[in-house]
């Protein structure tokens, strides 16, 4: 019987935050940190999930409308968002998948763990059903390079359907909104569009991928500040305020936040903002648009090679995070600091914030100073001793999601997945209703689906 995979990496932003939301650009990388699905395809339209991961509990849902959430916080929930993102789209989810879901994108750590489980999950479905998914670009993005294959040459069957990646990835930022955080569509993007050794400029409404070349000798340190960052938590409602904030923000200047990126000169735009807005409002708006311009300003800096420059603007993205858009915590701001003063070029919180990690741009040469100085300034007092991999890590750009043949199990204990009522007679379950439980924990980047 044969067995796929289907992985997706996790991301990490460069600069362009709580932009994308606001239909401004945003830069990050897609990581060599991944969650996997390994599965095999089912007769019956259900899913069947566990991880060796204990928090994690198996479950199972019959992918039939309308798909019930599962508990806040249940990690299922993003299984059931692709599966309700693809149903809603019109594809005919027949069969099934049953395997395990494992990986290393460390959890709540802003490194979008939740989007790459979303992607692997819809990839996983879409194979299971025959429907192929195609590099289509929109005109944006360039090849594929290092992008994991979608079809086993060895399936020779013809996908009913397809998809394009773009359309996928804008389906799946809406679907993921079932999880509750009201997401902007950069994560989704990300992992279905990495390229090796590029960054990825993400352009919204209408989606659009180019990637950007990483110069030679740059290196990307990611550090977390051990602080989760639960997007399906209080993170959520955190973000979502924001997000609301803009909106009411936009409201009050009157124009859309593209066009005023555009103007000559941001003084005056600023200005008259200033004029109109309550102070927390204005200065949420003042975020958006002087980020919405560093981002620019940062692929200028990596097309040009100048290390220097991209650095700056990232120590910029992070104090306009920190103090206009009150989303850094003191552990962000204390892994920035540590960073710059060992030789970092530039550091900044990345993803949502409120914990989470941060990531430093280095010379090659710096990189092995500006993690010590981290192990020693920033982490030896708080675990007392080394951070693990998942604390801090080298992070490289690389590519996008996809789905491979898998080799033969050590078959997993699927005995453990709770069993489906029959399909004829039994109403579709109802969610799950055990929670996650957020075991406390010493080094809490350690979890992993
Ligand atoms: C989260 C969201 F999911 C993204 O869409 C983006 O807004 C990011 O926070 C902040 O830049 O990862």
């Amino acid at each position: 019987m044969s067995r796929w995979r289907a992985v997706a990496p996790g991301r990490v932003n460069l600069i362009g935050e709580h932009t994308d939301y606001n239909g401004l650009p945003v830069l990050p990388i897609a990581i060599d940190r991944a969650i996997r699905i390994e599965f095999r395809v089912t007769g019956d339209a259900a899913v069947r999930l566990h991880s060796p991961v204990e928090r994690f509990a198996p479950f199972a849902f019959r992918m039939r409308r309308p798909i019930e959430a599962a508990d806040r916080g249940d990690w299922s929930n993003y299984v059931r968002a692709a599966a309700r993102g693809l149903l809603e789209h019109g594809i005919d989810l027949r069969r099934g998948i049953e395997g395990t879901v494992s990986g290393d994108v460390p959890v709540a750590a802003g490194l979008s763990s939740s989007s790459a489980l979303v992607v692997a999950s819809a990839l996983a479905l879409l194979k299971a059903n025959g429907v192929g998914v195609e590099d289509g670009t929109g005109g944006g993005a360039g090849g594929g390079a290092g992008r994991a294959p979608d079809e086993d040459p060895a399936d020779k069957r013809p996908p009913a359907k397809t998809v394009s990646r773009l359309e996928l990835a804008a389906l799946m930022a809406r679907a993921e909104r079932f999880a509750g955080l009201r997401g902007g569509g950069m994560d989704q993007a990300a992992c279905l569009h990495g390229v090796e050794g590029h960054a990825l400029r993400i352009e919204f409404e209408p989606l659009r991928v180019t990637p950007v070349a990483v110069p030679e000798g740059w290196r990307w340190v990611v550090a977390s500040s051990l602080e989760r960052a639960e997007k399906s938590a209080g993170a959520r409602d955190a973000y979502n305020e924001r997000a609301r904030q803009c909106r009411e923000a936009l409201r009050g200047v009157g124009s859309g936040y593209r066009d005023l990126v555009a103007e000559p000169g941001l003084d005056g735009v600023l200005r008259r903002a200033r004029g109109v807005l309550a102070p927390a409002l204005f200065r949420r708006f003042r975020h958006v648009v002087t980020e919405g311009r560093r981002v620019a300003l940062a692929e200028e800096a990596m097309l040009n090679g100048e290390l220097g420059r991209f650095g700056e603007l990232m120590v910029q993205s992070h104090a306009s995070l920190r103090d206009d858009y009150e989303v850094s915590t003191a552990g962000l701001d204390e892994i920035v600091e540590i960073a710059l003063e060992a030789g970092a070029a530039g550091a900044r919180l990345t993803g949502a914030g409120f914990g989470g990690c941060a990531v430093a741009l280095c010379e090659e040469r710096a990189a092995a100073t500006v993690m010590e100085a981290l192990a020693t300034r920033f982490y030896a007092p708080r675990l007392g001793g080394p951070p693990g991999r998942d604390a801090m890590f080298a992070a490289k750009a690389s590519g996008g999601a996809g789905v491979t043949a898998a080799p033969p199990p050590p078959s997993p204990p699927l005995s453990a997945v709770p069993a489906l009522p029959s399909p004829s007679t039994a109403p579709a379950p109802a969610a799950r209703s055990r929670g996650t439980g957020n075991r406390p924990a010493t080094d809490p980047t350690r979890d992993w689906f």
